[in-house]
C-alpha cells in the first residue's frame, strides 16, 4: 500500500539509497561498505599544510567551526571517552585549496569555481578545492556522510567523491515586500540554501505593498513607503549583515528593484515618480507605473541605481520589468501627446521599452551587468549581450519555447516557470519541481550552453516568517538537485529516500523543513 500511495517506488520497499542521504547527489561518488569512527573528542578539521589558505580566511575558518557543529552538537560527546576503539578512525578532515589565490576575501561570482574533490580515508580525509567556494561544497558534503550506528557513535564511510555544479547559477527569490521578511528568517533561509548547495539569493526586496530597502539618498522611499518606517524596513547594516552572511556561505545576493510596474510603494515617498492616472480630463488621484516621460524620472533612477550598485556588490543587478499594466498610461492626456511626439501610436509596448532602454544605459554606465524579466527580451527591447533574461511564464510547452527563441537570439537564460513554490497544492508536488529539466528545449549545444540556471521563486502574497521556511524547504531541495546534479539524476524513487533523510537533517539542524509525506525523523524538530 506504501508503493500504491507513493506511487513513485519501484514497489521493492527500499528505504535507503546506495548514496545514503546526500543531496544533491554529487557528479560523481563512491561509497564503500567500509566505516570508520568519528569522535568529536578527536577529530578535528584543518587547513593542509599545502593549501594556500590558512587560520587567516575567515570564510573557511567559520565554516569549520559550523560544519564540526552540526556533525557533533555543541554539547555532545565532549571530553567524553578518548580511548582508540577497535574500529579504524578518521582523525582529520584536511582542507587543501591548491589554487595561489585561494578567493577568501572576494565575493562569488557566476565564474567562480565551486568544485572539490573528497577523499574519505582512515586516519585522514582530504577536501581539494582550487577555491574557497569549493570547499564549502565539500565540508557540506562530508557533513552529509556521517550518520550514527545502531549505538548512536558517529561512523563515515571510505568514500571518494569528485562534484562540481551542472549550472553556475542556483537562485532562490524572496520577496521582502508583499510582508516584511525578519533578517533573521532571511539569514535562516540562506543556512538552509547552503545546505542545498545553492549560491543565489535573489532578493526581491521592494514591490507594490511595501519599500523596506532604506536608502541613504532616498530615506523617503522606506520612510513613506515601508510598512512601519523603523520596525519593518533594512538599513544598511542589515543589508550589509545579510550580504556577508551570504558570502561566508558562497551565495550571492542579487537585489531587485522591479521597474516601471510594480512600483505603487515607490509613490509614496518620490513625488512624480509614478504616472498620475485620468478619468477624462481630470486626475483620479491613483497612479500607474513609473512615468517614462519626465527627465526627473530618469534623473532619480540614475542616483537611485548608484547607490544601489555601491550597497549591492554583485555584479549583477535585476531590473524587473514584468507584468506593466498599460491603463494609466493610456488614460493620461500627457503621455498620449507623448506617444504622438515620439511615433509610438497606440504601442504602448513600445512606451515601455523606451523606458527599459534609458533604465538600462543608466545603470550599464554603472558597470553593473542586469538581469530582466522576459517581458523585456519578448517586447524586442534592445539588450546587451550579457544581459540575463529571466523566463518566468507559463507551462512547459511555453517556456521552452521561450527558453529556445532567448538562446536563438545569443542571450543568456535563468529559468523560473516551473519553480514557482508559493503555488502550493495537495500531496507530492517536489517530484514536478524535480522532473523539470532547463535544458528540455529544442536548441543547439551552443544554445543549451547559454542557460546558466534557474531560480526557485517564493512570492510573498501569502507569506511571512510564520510560513515561509516549510512552505520552501523541501520542495526547493528539488530544484537545488536538478541545478547541481547530473542531468541523468532522474530517479524518484532514489530521490524520495535521500530527500526524506535530507529534510530530517535540516530539521536536526533547526530549519522546520515540512514532511514529503508519512514518517517520522529520528531528531525531529524542537
Ligand atoms: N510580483 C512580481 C509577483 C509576480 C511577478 N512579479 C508573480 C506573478 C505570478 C505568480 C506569482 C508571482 N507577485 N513583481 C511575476 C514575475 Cl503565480
Amino acid at each position: 500500500t506504501r508503493c500504491l500511495t507513493l506511487k513513485i517506488c519501484d514497489c521493492k520497499a527500499r528505504y535507503r539509497s546506495r548514496f545514503g542521504s546526500l543531496w544533491p547527489l554529487p557528479q560523481n561518488v563512491v561509497i564503500s561498505p567500509v566505516a570508520f569512527m568519528l569522535r568529536s573528542s578527536s577529530f578535528q578539521i584543518v587547513h593542509s599544510a599545502e593549501s594556500s589558505a590558512g587560520p587567516g580566511c575567515s570564510i573557511l575558518q567559520s565554516a569549520f567551526r559550523r560544519y564540526f557543529e552540526y556533525m557533533f552538537g555543541y554539547t555532545k560527546n565532549q571530553g567524553g571517552n578518548t580511548k582508540k576503539g577497535q574500529d579504524s578512525e578518521v582523525t582529520e578532515l584536511q582542507v587543501w585549496i591548491t589554487s595561489a589565490d585561494s578567493e577568501c576575501d572576494a565575493y562569488p561570482s557566476v565564474t567562480s569555481d565551486e568544485s572539490y574533490e573528497l577523499t574519505v580515508d582512515q586516519p585522514t580525509a582530504v577536501l581539494k578545492a582550487a577555491k574557497v567556494w569549493g570547499a564549502l561544497r565539500g565540508l557540506e558534503t562530508f557533513s552529509q556522510l556521517v550518520y550514527e550506528d545502531q549505538y548512536g557513535a558517529k561512523k563515515i564511510n571510505k568514500t571518494d567523491v569528485q562534484d562540481f555544479p551542472r549550472f553556475a547559477h542556483r537562485g532562490l527569490l524572496l520577496d521582502s515586500s508583499r510582508h516584511f521578511l525578519p533578517v533573521k528568517v532571511i539569514l535562516a533561509n540562506l543556512e538552509a540554501m547552503a545546505m542545498n548547495k545553492y549560491n543565489v539569493f535573489h532578493w526581491h526586496i521592494v514591490d507594490d505593498n511595501s519599500f523596506p530597502y532604506e536608502s541613504t539618498v532616498f530615506p523617503d522611499l522606506s520612510r513613506k513607503g515601508a510598512y512601519h518606517p523603523y520596525t519593518h524596513i533594512y538599513t544598511p547594516t542589515d543589508v550589509k549583515m545579510v550580504i556577508e552572511f551570504a558570502r561566508m556561505r558562497g551565495i550571492r545576493v542579487i537585489s531587485e528593484f522591479d521597474t516601471p510596474g510594480h512600483t505603487q510603494s515607490w509613490g509614496k515617498g518620490q513625488m512624480d515618480l509614478l504616472t498620475s492616472c485620468y478619468s477624462g480630463e481630470n486626475p483620479t488621484g491613483s497612479f500607474g507605473p513609473v512615468n517614462p516621460i519626465l527627465n526627473s524620472t530618469y534623473d532619480f533612477m540614475a542616483k537611485f541605481f548608484k547607490e544601489v550598485s555601491l550597497v549591492f556588490p554583485d555584479t549583477y543587478i535585476h531590473l524587473g520589468g514584468d507584468e506593466v499594466d498599460f491603463t494609466c498610461w493610456k488614460s493620461n492626456p500627457d503621455i498620449q501627446a507623448f506617444m504622438q511626439e515620439h511615433g509610438f501610436d497606440k504601442d504602448f509596448k513600445k512606451l515601455e521599452s523606451y523606458y527599459i532602454q534609458k533604465l538600462l544605459d543608466i545603470v550599464g554606465s554603472t558597470k553593473k551587468g542586469y538581469m530582466i524579466w522576459q517581458e523585456v527580451f519578448d517586447n524586442g527591447v534592445k539588450l546587451k549581450p550579457d544581459t540575463i533574461i529571466h523566463v518566468w511564464k507559463g507551462n512547459e510547452e511555453q517556456y521552452s519555447k521561450e527558453l529556445a527563441a532567448v538562446t536563438a537570439a545569443g542571450f543568456h537564460a535563468l529559468l523560473s516557470s516551473p519553480w514557482y513554490l508559493n503555488r502550493i497544492s495537495y500531496g507530492q508536488d517536489w517530484t514536478v519541481a524535480y522532473k523539470a529539466d532547463p535544458h528540455d528545449f529544442n536548441g543547439t549545444d551552443a544554445q543549451k550552453k547559454l542557460v546558466i540556471g534557474g531560480e526557485a521563486c517564493l512570492w510573498g502574497e501569502y507569506v511571512d516568517a510564520t510560513n515561509l521556511t516549510p512552505r520552501l524547504w523541501p520542495r526547493a531541495s528539488a530544484v537545488a538537485e536538478r541545478l547541481w546534479s547530473n542531468q541523468n539524476v532522474t530517479d524518484v524513487g532514489d530521490a524520495y529516500n535521500r530527500l526524506t533523510q535530507h529534510r530530517c537533517r535540516m530539521v536536526a539542524r533547526g530549519i522546520p523543513a515540512e514532511p514529503l509525506f508519512v514518517g517520522y525523523c529520528d531528531q525531529e524538530y524542537k
